[in-house]
């Protein structure tokens, strides 16, 4: 599974909780913008009309008796739906498409965290998603300072008022996804501070388009 077009590709961020995602997100799409490079930004779960309301599904507080395979199922809904009404045209017109999580979160939360089975959810991805990103970013950080930056928003949503044994899982799943393709990820040392994140994470963004766009030409 590869994204259908030399031109663009799909770049995912993944983390755990706090990691800072949205921050460094922020930085990597200035960066591609200097570059004159087409853009098109989603966030999972979410990122179209029935993907968003499918995510207040998701996260409402008062969802706690969403069983584990429920939350699979909407997360590759939400997915799917994505999938077809913005990232395969965007790749299509050779845009490149920036993703605030993708299946990788799948793997982590609902295989890592809840303990679904790894072989059932690429069967789903294969068959909701069908592709995987061409370069993903994991901004790793211990739980416990990723939980102490995130403490300072507003009331948690439901998958945020998980234990911390629970983050626990998911980091390890996301490390242990790196590890086996590490072609395709970029582990980033999150605990650094949000300048020297964007940094680093601008710096291999840059040398990945490059190394595309000689390929492309
Ligand atoms: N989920 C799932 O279970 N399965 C799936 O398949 C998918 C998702 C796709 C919603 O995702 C939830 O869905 C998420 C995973 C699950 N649940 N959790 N937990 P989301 O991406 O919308 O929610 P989130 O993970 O909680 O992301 P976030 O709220 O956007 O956080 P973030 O982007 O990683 O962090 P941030 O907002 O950039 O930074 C957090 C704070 O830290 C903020 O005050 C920053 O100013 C500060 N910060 C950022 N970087 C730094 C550094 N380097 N130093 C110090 N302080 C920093």
């Amino acid at each position: 599974m590869s994204s259908p077009t030399s031109r663009g590709a799909l770049i995912s961020f993944e983390g755990g909780e706090g990691a800072g995602k949205s921050t460094v997100i922020a930085a990597a799409v200035a960066a591609l913008q200097a570059q004159g490079l087409a853009l098109c930004q989603v966030r999972e779960p979410g990122g179209t009309i029935i993907g968003e309301a499918i995510r207040e599904v998701l996260l409402k507080p008062e969802h706690r008796g969403l069983h584990a395979e429920t939350e699979l199922l909407l997360m590759m809904a939400s997915r799917a739906q994505l999938v077809r009404e913005r990232i395969l045209p965007a790749l299509a017109k050779g845009e490149w498409v920036i993703a605030d999580r993708f299946t990788d979160a799948s793997f982590a939360y609902q295989g890592g965290g809840r303990g679904i089975e790894s072989g059932r959810i690429a069967e789903l991805e294969r068959w909701a998603a069908g592709l995987q990103p061409d370069l993903s970013f994991l901004l790793d950080l211990p739980v416990a300072d990723g939980l102490k930056r995130a403490s300072g928003r507003s009331a948690p949503d439901r998958i945020e008022s998980e234990s911390a044994v629970f983050f626990e899982r998911v980091r390890s799943a996301y490390r242990q996804r790196a590890a086996q393709q590490p072609a395709r990820w970029c582990v980033i040392d999150a605990s650094q501070s949000a300048e020297a994140v964007a940094m680093e994470v601008t710096a291999a963004l840059l040398r990945f388009v490059s190394a595309r766009c000689e390929r492309a030409t």
